[in-house]
């Protein structure tokens, strides 16, 4: 059993030295030195070139670096093998901090006070208290309710939209199309993790924006295709939104000459929001080979027909 290892964002020696210390026994290749394709029979992926898959006659599992798989989905010829995508409690507490950093960078004014500080101006501002804030949260996956239980101990108030009701305590929950329509006007933060399908993709649109309450903040942690740009630059501009927090874009890196760069109102962090760290995530990747090779139920399987 041989697991090829793709990825140009990743650092091979060391999964390589993190996997095996669960399964010291494991042949890794590393693309694009992949020896006899025939060997292979695992793959260990963060956007793999289309097509590579594919030629692999043997590969029977595929597991995906990333919690988020459209990249993989959107290649057509990906191979009908069961696809396990990245949950990890890594990953998972990377995401809540990166969502409670936003949270508090607008609510505790956090921009405002570097102005003041700049003119070395002591001045303190007024803020509510995190009682009377209110934080919707699109997605309430794995990440979308860790960090909204995160929120919670912070005393913020939780609203969270999914595609069926759930049950996160102290997380009102919304689903469907009216659920989202009730939710939206409440939200002083919105907060997006959800996966990019055809549903999501775009979601974070005008019309979206305009039932957000006036003063709102928005926050993508998601994907850069839930967000429709030029949406979003009318509705800070007409000053409707108060600001939004990026972390991820349509195109990666986002370019230079990029508006979002330079606007007074966004903020932005280069696809760092959660880390697939090694060291934290290892485990899952070999607890994945070794349901595989034992013939165990398999794990965070991705559902082909949702796409996610
Ligand atoms: P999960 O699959 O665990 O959760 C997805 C959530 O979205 C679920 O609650 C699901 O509802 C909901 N959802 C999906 N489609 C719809 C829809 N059409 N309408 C309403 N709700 C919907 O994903 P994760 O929480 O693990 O990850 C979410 C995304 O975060 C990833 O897909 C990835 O794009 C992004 N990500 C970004 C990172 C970064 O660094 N910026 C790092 C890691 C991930 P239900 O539960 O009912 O199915
Ligand atoms: C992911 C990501 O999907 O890093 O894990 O964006």
């Amino acid at each position: 059993m041989t697991l090829l290892f793709c990825s140009s964002s990743d650092n091979a020696d060391v999964w390589r030295a993190e996997i095996t210390k669960h399964l010291p026994d494991l042949e890794m290749r590393v693309w694009p030195d992949i020896g006899d394709v025939a060997d292979i029979d695992m793959a260990l992926v963060w956007k793999p070139p289309a097509g590579l898959l594919a030629s692999l006659p043997n590969l029977r599992l595929i597991v995906s670096l990333g919690a988020g798989v459209e990249p993989l989905l959107e290649d057509p010829t990906l191979p009908e093998v069961p696809l396990v995508r990245m949950v990890s409690e890594g990953l998972t507490v990377d995401m809540a901090g990166y969502v409670a950093l936003q949270v508090l960078r607008w609510h505790r004014l956090v921009d405002e006070y570097g102005a003041l500080q700049a003119a070395s101006r002591w001045q303190p501002l007024d803020h509510r208290p995190a009682s009377d804030v209110t934080v919707g949260v699109l997605g309430l996956g794995e990440l979308g309710a860790a960090s909204a239980r995160t929120l919670r101990t912070m005393d913020y108030r939780l609203l969270g939209w999914s595609r069926s009701p759930k049950s996160v305590e102290g997380v009102e929950s919304f689903s469907g199309a009216d659920g989202l329509a009730a939710m939206l006007p409440r939200c002083d933060l919105l907060v997006c993790l959800l996966p990019l399908t055809a549903e999501t993709r775009g979601i974070l649109n005008a019309e979206l924006f305009a039932a957000l309450p006036a003063g709102a903040v928005v926050v993508n942690a998601a994907r850069g295709g839930h967000l429709v740009e030029a949406d979003l630059l009318a509705a800070l501009d007409r000053g409707h939104l108060r600001g939004a927090s990026l972390d991820v874009f349509g195109t990666e890196p986002l370019p230079a000459d990029h508006p979002f760069w330079r606007h007074p109102k966004i903020r932005i962090t280069p696809h760092v929001a959660a880390i697939t760290h090694p060291s934290r995530s290892a485990v899952q990747v070999a607890d994945a080979i070794t349901a595989f090779r034992s013939g165990r139920p398999l794990a965070n399987l991705v559902d082909r027909r949702r796409g996610y």
